[in-house]
């Protein structure tokens, strides 16, 4: 293996190789294309679309809304127009087979092709990567846009392969749907893909049981459908444009950003005032992030704005024991420090009779039988389909299950057995010429995903070029700047109240698994700046061939 001489397929040669067909390949491939390099994307999928291909699960849609869930480029919205505020994942599935059309780059992927493992090649500065099926690329540029959620995760739970039934992860759906309608259903975990499912399976279910451990914070959506020709009247005055550049000043990359006032600041009425028109008139997560300034900083700060969300989910859920289960008195940690999903009428779905909770924490999962559940109290609910709604591995598992090696001979998880560590969430030290997106220490989990991945492929985009101009061929992250950028990441992290939930994006989800800051929560603004600040002053950040002036430590000013 590694070895042109190797018997089977000869090597292909390309500048750059692209895995993952997602937003972020498809915006990158064309800039690189522009550049006039050689690119390809690989995608083990049959289809483009990420996570929106195997995310089939009923009820699947984006917690971001349109203009700004899409890539930004005029001509790609000039003549498509999603159908809904927050599109699903059927909409978004045309959306990508309209981006693939629009940039003609089906000639460009390859799907069913599965990228094995890589190598760097010192002699030649160039990345030997191999597939599944055998095909073999050298490639100058070698660039992971797997996302964040590509390794799903299934906890140990006795018994899991003895049921007769149907049983699914929520990240691997059958692509031909499954029959819900009257079928007796239980669906384990309730992060987003739980309160979609349960809230689009539960009316037509003949039962659904929820296996809940922690209440997820739910925000309503404020779903509509759009108007196609007020959306083209909003194109041609600005509106999209505007919300796009705007996505690039704010915190999350959406439209909006916290209220710039601290909570004790503002009168009980003012507070009551802004929180029902961030929640009730206006939706979406800008009760997340349009909150006050310290919402997600501060205890009591928090608790105000926890007691008021409970006050609006109580008087949605008529009965005491959904509701304390729901929306506890006590909560479970502060509000917004684990996602919260946004939901339609998940509250009044969850009220039928034939809906029911079982608090895992008081009654947990012994086992799975042949026929159903069974839980700690030796009651075995039966069940026609088990739906698996536990998440995934987050952020950093996809990219620590390749066999992609360093120079060291390491790969990307053993880079990190010490503890997580990249250069800008963008690179590695010791994988020379490697860029990954949408994954660790950038913004990721608390950003707009495009607006995070488009960001990142300009930046990878320019760096490129630069380094073509200036004939560099090596280009590496700095071990000092990794460790500078960890503590960086670190520091905003315990600056918050995020370390306090037991979340994924601390990697608390997976049990055994270092908990530790997975993701950047800094903002966007200072993010794209500490990425431009390397940019502009010759890659502070990063090691390059041949130009000794390119080697100073990176600025401190991010
Ligand atoms: O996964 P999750 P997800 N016994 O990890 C529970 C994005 N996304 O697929 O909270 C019982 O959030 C676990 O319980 P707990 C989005 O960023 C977006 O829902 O750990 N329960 C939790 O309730 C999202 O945040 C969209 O106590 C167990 C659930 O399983 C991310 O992907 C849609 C358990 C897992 O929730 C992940 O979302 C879908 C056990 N042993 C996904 N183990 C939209 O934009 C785990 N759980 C709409």
């Amino acid at each position: 293996m590694y070895d042109d001489k190797t018997a089977g397929q000869p090597v292909r040669e390309l500048d750059a190789l692209i895995v993952g067909a997602g937003f972020s390949a498809f915006s990158l491939m064309n800039k690189l294309r522009k550049q006039g390099l050689s690119a390809k994307i690989f995608e083990k999928a049959p289809a483009s679309g990420g996570i929106w291909h195997w995310n089939q699960y009923p009820g699947a849609r984006v917690d971001s809304d349109t203009p700004i869930y899409q890539l930004f480029e005029p001509e790609l919205y000039e003549d498509f127009t999603f159908k809904e505020r927050y599109a699903d994942s059927k909409d978004l599935k045309r959306y990508f087979q309209h981006v693939e059309k629009k940039w003609d780059l089906l000639k460009d992927i390859e799907y069913n092709r599965n990228v094995d493992a890589a190598r760097f090649d010192e002699a030649r500065n160039k990345w030997l990567v191999e597939c599944s099926d055998g095909t073999k690329v050298r490639c100058r540029w070698f660039v992971l846009t797997i996302g964040f959620a590509s390794r799903r995760y299934v906890p140990k739970m006795k018994g899991l392969g003895d049921f007769r039934g149907e049983m699914y992860h929520t990240a691997q759906w059958p692509q031909w749907g499954v029959n819900l309608k009257n079928k007796r259903i239980a669906v384990i975990g309730t992060g987003a893909s739980g309160i979609q499912t349960i809230q689009e399976a539960g009316p037509d279910a003949k039962s659904l049981t929820v296996y809940q451990r922690t209440p997820n914070m739910c925000l309503p959506m404020n779903q509509r459908p759009l108007d196609p020709v007020e959306e083209e009247k909003k194109k041609a005055d600005g509106v999209y444009a505007r919300a796009h550049r705007e996505s690039y000043t704010t915190f999350s990359g959406f439209t909006f950003d916290f209220h710039q006032q601290d909570t004790f600041d503002a009168t009980p009425e003012e507070r009551e005032r802004l929180y029902h028109r961030l929640m009730i008139e206006e939706g979406g997560f800008r009760f997340w992030f349009g909150n006050f300034r310290d919402f997600l900083f501060d205890e009591a700060a928090n608790d105000e704005g926890y007691n008021f969300w409970r006050k609006t989910v109580l008087a949605r859920v008529p009965d005491p024991e959904k509701a304390a289960l729901l929306a506890p008195e006590k909560k479970p940690h502060p509000w917004g420090t684990k996602r919260a999903s946004l939901e339609q009428n998940f509250y009044e779905v969850v009220s039928q009779p034939h809906i029911s909770i079982v608090d895992v924490n008081k009654n947990g999962i012994a086992e799975i039988t042949e026929t159903g559940i069974r839980t700690a109290d030796g009651v075995l609910r039966e069940f026609d389909v088990i739906v698996l709604a536990t998440g995934f591995d987050a952020v950093t598992g996809g990219l620590a299950s390749l066999d992609v090696r360093g120079t060291d001979g390491s790969t990307i998880g053993e880079h990190w057995r010490n503890g997580l560590r990249t250069s800008m969430g963008i690179s590695l030290n010791k994988f020379p010429n490697l860029f990954f997106t949408y994954g660790p220490q950038a913004p990721t989990a608390f950003a707009n995903g495009p607006t995070c991945t488009q960001i990142q492929g300009e930046f990878i985009d320019k760096a490129v070029q630069k380094l073509r101009q200036e004939g560099i061929t090596r280009f590496e992250a700095k071990k000092e700047v990794e460790d500078e950028w960890g503590e960086k990441v670190k520091e905003k992290w315990y600056g918050s109240l995020f370390p306090q939930a037991k979340s994924w994006y601390q990697g608390a989800n997976i049990p055994g698994r270092r908990v530790e800051p997975l993701n950047w929560v800094g903002g966007v603004p200072a993010y794209i700046q500490a990425l431009n600040d390397s940019l502009e002053n010759n890659f502070q950040a990063w090691h390059t061939d041949g130009l000794d002036k390119l080697t100073t430590r990176i600025s401190s000013s991010l």
